[in-house]
């Protein structure tokens, strides 16, 4: 709009290069906002755009001051950054969220020129009447702040980029039905459990465990029930596990832990907790209560081993002993 300084009137110029101004930080509260799947704050957004346009508009039209028009317009501004920066922060802990550190850091510089801006202004002995006067001031502020939005535009497309990324590592590495990791998550994580345990001489337990004839629960009350069932299992699992125990979804009705740090008896006693919290829980489907129970086969894996494949053969022929044993009991493979 300044560069149309010649072409409408000084008035016109400010009022419409403050409007695109102030709209285009409401959109970009938002825009912020949904790409980090935050509350979009519509409402404080517009409240802002609408205030600071009143503002300046009074005080370029009715009431002309200058400093005053400046200072109001960057405290919306500033408003209006600190939106934006509640929805970044805390991107700076993470090594996974660098493009939103890099953007809250952009905000932040952003506050503090406008800040700069005010405090020069003010102290200046005759300050300028208006930003298209060319004082080193008003040169040095146009320019960094006409950069503000192409860092801006990049950290967007960056932190964008980060999301799509994250979104895809999960979705390669997270059961959809339950919740919990698939066999790539396993197969990741047992390498990085492996490495702690090669460093510290110690164990990890493996467990396999398998629901009891859940083919029936299918067949009598069809897959969607099936599913809910699963899920409530998975929840009876994770609420017997330690802090720093794992499990997954290897395949239909089969989950493995990984319980890192344990010997053979702690192992055996977390594989009969779980064995018997799935016993004691009522599943419900359909309004009826249904018992449903689990196999469990046990194994140590110790850090000598070069992978987890081993101990999961042994976990597997511990699974079917139990199976072999009647079902719902626990078995663990000797090492
Ligand atoms: P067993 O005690 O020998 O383990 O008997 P089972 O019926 O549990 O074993 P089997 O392996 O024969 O059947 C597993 C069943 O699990 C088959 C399939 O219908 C069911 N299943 C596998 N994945 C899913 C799923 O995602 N949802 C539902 N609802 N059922 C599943
Ligand atoms: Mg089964
Ligand atoms: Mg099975």
């Amino acid at each position: 709009m300044l560069a149309f300084d010649f072409k409408f009137s000084q008035l016109s110029v400010l009022l419409l290069g403050n409007t695109l101004n102030l709209a285009a930080q409401a959109l970009t509260i938002v825009a912020l906002r949904m790409v980090l799947g935050r509350s979009l704050r519509w409402r404080e957004a517009t409240a802002l755009g609408v205030v600071g346009w009143l503002g300046v508009t009074y005080l370029s039209a009715v009431h002309p001051d200058y400093l005053m028009r400046v200072l109001w317009g960057s405290a919306i501004l500033v408003c209006n950054t600190l939106l934006n920066l509640s929805a970044l922060w805390g991107g700076c802990r993470d090594q996974d969220t660098r493009a939103r550190c890099l953007l809250f850091w952009t905000y932040v510089l952003a506050i503090a020129l406008l800040v700069w801006r005010n405090l020069s202004l003010w102290m200046l002995a005759t300050p300028p009447q208006g930003i298209g006067v060319p004082t080193p001031v008003n040169i040095a502020y146009v320019l960094l702040f006409g950069l503000q939005p192409l860092l801006a535009s990049v950290g967007f497309l960056l932190l964008y980029n980060e999301i799509l990324q994250r979104d895809l590592y999960d979705l390669a590495r997270i059961d959809p039905l339950t919740g919990v990791i698939n066999r790539l998550g396993l197969l990741e994580a047992s390498e990085v459990l492996l490495t702690k345990a090669r460093a510290r001489r110690e164990s990890i337990g493996v467990l396999l465990i398998d629901a009891d004839h859940f083919k029936s629960i299918n067949d009598r009350f069809g897959h969607d029930d099936g599913d809910r069932v699963l899920l409530e299992l998975v929840d009876n699992i994770r609420r017997m596990l330690r802090a720093n125990d794992l499990v997954g979804r290897v395949g239909g009705e089969e989950f493995l832990v990984l319980s890192p740090s344990v010997k053979e008896g702690d192992l055996l006693a977390l594989a009969e907790r779980i064995r018997a919290a799935v016993e004691r829980t009522a599943f419900r489907i359909n309004g009826q209560s249904y018992a449903l129970t689990v196999s469990i086969g046990a194994a140590i894996a110790t850090g000598n081993e070069p992978d987890m494949m081993a101990a999961r053969r042994r976990a597997d022929a511990a699974l079917y002993e139990a199976k072999r044993a009647g079902r719902n009991c626990v078995r663990i493979s000797a090492t």
